[in-house]
């Protein structure tokens, strides 16, 4: 936490289909609670995503739906970039790599590359469809992995086990076009000598972050570094892509994962265009932390391959922490685009309007941080009814109700504290700072519990000290039980802005509180002083009805 400004970025989603809580889950949720939180703290932040475009699976979907690349890319960045802004994903600049400022950045950085030599180019035996006349790269062939033996891996990744591989390591390999197996036929490309980088991978990696980087991920790269790296080809026979910008790269586009990443820079470019500022900082500053957010099947781009390239390129920052999510499964069954095995963002904004936080919550507190998981509707369902209804929005109810009620809504001076409001005030400085060291650690999973154990503290505080039975009797304590317990409420609207965005505004506005806050005054003795005035109640969440979970379920169950 000591880094001058902080640059995050979250995976490109592909164009060739919506976002859905796979997406979320592995990589949207976490990346905004993080930078919601680090901006809280009043750091500089750049939070940075955009629209992955180019790829054979943008080819594929175009072949299947009898459409352009283009086409498919404009509906879907289009689709994806509204439901992000609906659901309150807050990036400060959301790009697409079909920009003309990406292929100028993406050429760029592979035309120094050639120049230095980095790269070395080979004529090799690739993949051939005769009856598509089509060179078969990626998802344009799947085969047998010759690492896990899983049988659907594609030419360029397993994403089983996540292996980086070359078309021709597939075994019986089987083209996508035509399902034909494929013949060899030589063909030239330039290969990024990824052997190269492996002396100083191992240094800067399994030396230098194996305390700081989660299991998950080391493990991942540890094995592909103990396997001993191969040249990678960064260049591909396809029509959609960017163009490979030196001689002899004709009829030739950059390999998508290696223009893709580079879509976090041409985004910071963007971004600084359009609010004035200098987008070096961002990429080329020690002082700045580079933090990828991602899923599992892209760790060994955004630890061996990218890193590799902005060591070859010289002037970048390597990323600080690649904290990878695991995958989530959708009632038991692995989500999946192909057979609409999905809860797809889009149509849960129209379904569960204004819910947007029900499921970051239920997402963030099942979230598959170290291993796979699983979504049901029925835990979405219990997640909103018996932890956001019953305990976060019945504290704040019932503590707005009681100060009108018996205050006007004007928070009343407290009197003596007894052990029990002593106790509970020491909880409420003590759990914010377990927020932040789990936040710290993007353990986010753990933070959101945390931040539920403030709204639980506030709820049993009203449950047990019962002002409604002391009003008449005992008024002056009945002011310090409210006094305290709005104290409490005030801690919980902000430590839940980056949880539960949409909530924590609403919330912050019902108490009378700035929506500008910052994390240190949490250190503060007093938040909501005597005096100050209540909004009237609002409710913060309303039941689930066993309907609309069973909707959900039969339309699964009809796909
Ligand atoms: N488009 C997402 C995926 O593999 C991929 C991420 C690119 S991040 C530079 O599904
Ligand atoms: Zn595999």
């Amino acid at each position: 936490m000591t880094a001058k400004r902080y640059t995050l970025t979250a995976a490109l989603p592909y164009t060739n289909g919506p976002i859905h809580i796979g997406h979320l889950a592995g990589v949207y949720v976490p990346a905004d609670i993080y930078a919601r939180y680090l901006r809280l703290k009043g750091k500089d932040v750049l939070f940075v995503c955009g629209s992955d475009e180019h790829g054979v699976a943008i080819s594929m979907r175009a072949r299947k739906e009898g459409k352009t690349p283009q086409q498919i890319i404009d509906h879907y960045h289009g689709l994806i970039k509204t439901s992000f802004e609906d659901f309150g994903i807050s990036f400060d600049y959301y790009g697409r790599t079909s920009d003309h400022i990406h292929h100028q950045t993406a050429s760029d950085f592979f035309k120094k590359l050639h120049q230095q030599g980095d790269f070395v180019e080979q004529t090799t035996d690739q993949l051939y469809d005769e009856e598509a006349q089509q060179f078969l790269a990626d998802r344009f062939v799947v085969g047998t992995c010759p690492k896990c033996g899983h049988t659907e891996a594609y030419g360029d990744q397993c994403e089983a086990c996540g292996s980086s591989l070359n078309a021709t390591d597939l075994i019986d390999p089987k083209s996508t076009l035509s399902g034909s197996t494929p013949t060899l036929k030589a063909t030239k490309h330039w290969f990024l000598p990824l052997d190269r980088y492996q002396d100083f991978l191992k240094e800067w990696i399994l030396k230098g972050h194996a305390d700081d980087w989660k299991p998950n991920v080391y493990g991942q790269v540890k094995s592909w570094l103990d396997d001993g790296l191969k040249p990678r080809a960064v260049t591909r026979d396809l029509d959609w892509g960017i163009p490979v910008p030196v001689p002899g790269g004709e009829n030739k586009v950059l390999y998508v994962w290696f223009d893709a990443p580079i879509g976090y820079i041409s985004a910071t470019k963007a971004w600084a265009e359009a609010n004035g500022k200098d987008w070096k900082p961002y990429w080329q500053d020690s002082d700045t932390e580079l933090v990828h957010f991602i899923g599992k099947d892209n760790i060994v781009f955004h630890c061996i391959i990218f890193p590799a390239m902005l060591k070859a390129e010289g002037s970048y920052v390597l990323p600080e922490n690649v904290p990878a999510n695991e995958f989530l499964n959708l009632e038991g069954q692995k989500l999946s685009t192909s057979k609409n095995w999905a809860v797809w963002l889009h149509e849960y904004l129209q379904e569960f309007p204004g819910k947007q936080d029900v499921l970051r919550y239920a997402l963030t507190a099942n979230a598959p941080e170290t291993k796979d998981n699983d979504f049901t509707w029925r835990d979405f369902q219990t997640r909103n009814d018996s932890e956001l209804v019953a305990i976060y929005g019945n504290f704040i109810n019932r503590i707005l109700v009681l100060t009108h009620k018996y205050y006007d809504g004007q928070v009343p001076i407290p009197n003596d504290l007894t052990q029990v409001d002593r106790e509970t005030l020491q909880a409420l400085r003590d759990l914010p700072v377990e927020v932040a060291t789990s936040l710290d650690a993007y353990r986010f999973r753990e933070a959101s519990q945390t931040m539920m154990k403030i709204a639980r503290l506030g709820n049993k505080y009203l449950a047990d000290e019962e002002p409604w039975k002391k009003i008449k009797t005992d008024p002056e304590r009945v002011q310090t039980i409210i006094h305290t317990a709005l104290q409490v409420a005030a801690v919980l609207s902000l430590v839940s802005i980056p949880f539960l965005p949409h909530t924590a505004e609403k919330l912050r506005r019902l108490l009378g509180l700035p929506q500008q806050a910052n994390w240190s005054e949490l250190s503060q003795d007093e938040w909501l002083t005597p005096g100050s005035q209540l909004q009237k109640p609002e409710l913060l969440f309303e039941r689930i009805d066993d309907s609309a979970i069973e909707t959900q379920i039969e339309k699964l169950q009809n796909t």
